[in-house]
């Protein structure tokens, strides 16, 4: 074998699943339309004259369900997307040909989990907390990672944990952990090429506050052009201390979409 990759794969890579299964009644965001998953024809529902027989089902589903990536064309602010695309314009018959899910490039990059919880002795951040420039920089620091322009930088708060709790995960009076503005702000800083979390909404919400404001939505997908990634699972990196990895995404290519459900991986 002459190609370094291929011999680096040859005996299997290890990898850790950062997507959750994708199910009828998980938790979802009170913003988006609900994933449905249903079989209209089982087995024997058409028998062929040789005794075979076809399942087939069918999804009916928002694109923002489960783990998801959120395109640039998700969020505008005063009229305007990413760039200084006008919102209205950028959508042609029902599809955002500007900033569409289909414009976002598969992702094989460079990926840093940074796990606050574990950095700050919890095991797991309360509702309501905002995480801190001070606790995005100490965490960076224990974890002895440099975050490097074009990185996928992931962002653990144990809340993830909650997800088969249904309701409880979504917040509501508790509110979720996560970064604020400011912490946008910071991260977009480091000139990043996405940012995800554990989380239904990515960012801190308030208890008590829902989803009405989404002030680092904005500071990322309109002024910062960084893709958000939500819901991922980051409790198998978390158990074994996995900070730095070779990260895999690939949205589905659906034209004009606001976001896609995604399974990334970890490679380490
Ligand atoms: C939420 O804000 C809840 O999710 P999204 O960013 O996909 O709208």
């Amino acid at each position: 074998m002459t190609n370094p990759l291929l011999e680096a794969v040859a005996g299997g890579l290890h990898t850790v699943d950062l997507g959750r299964q994708l199910r009828v009644g998980m938790p979802q965001s009170p913003n988006h339309p609900q994933f449905w998953h249903t079989l209209p024809r089982r087995h024997g529902d058409m028998e062929r004259a040789d005794g075979g027989s076809a399942a087939n089902d069918m999804i009916t589903t928002g694109t923002h369900v489960g783990t998801h990536i959120d395109a640039l064309a998700h969020v505008s602010q005063d009229g305007k997307l990413y760039g200084g695309a006008d919102a209205g314009a950028s959508c042609l018959g029902g599809k955002y040909v500007e900033h569409g899910v289909h414009t976002i490039e598969p992702m094989l990059r460079r990926g840093l989990l940074l796990d606050i919880p574990s950095y700050k002795g919890l095991p797991d951040l309360e509702g309501g907390y905002e995480i801190t420039i001070e606790d995005l920089k100490g965490c960076i620091e224990a974890q002895s990672v440099e975050v490097r322009p074009g990185d996928v930088v992931l962002i653990r708060s144990g809340w993830g944990k909650k997800f088969d709790e249904g309701a409880a995960y979504v917040g509501g009076p508790t509110g979720v952990p996560g970064i604020s503005e400011a912490g946008a702000q910071y991260l977009a800083s480091l000139d990043v090429h996405a940012l995800g979390a554990d989380t239904i909404a990515f960012e801190m919400l308030p208890a008590g506050g829902g989803h009405a404001q989404l002030p680092a939505h904005r500071v990322l997908l309109v002024e910062s052009g960084i893709y958000i990634i939500e819901a991922l699972d980051l409790e198998g990196l978390a158990e074994q201390a996995i900070h730095e990895f070779f990260f895999v995404l690939v949205p589905l290519n659906i034209f004009g979409a606001t976001g896609s459900p995604v399974r990334p991986l970890a490679v380490v």
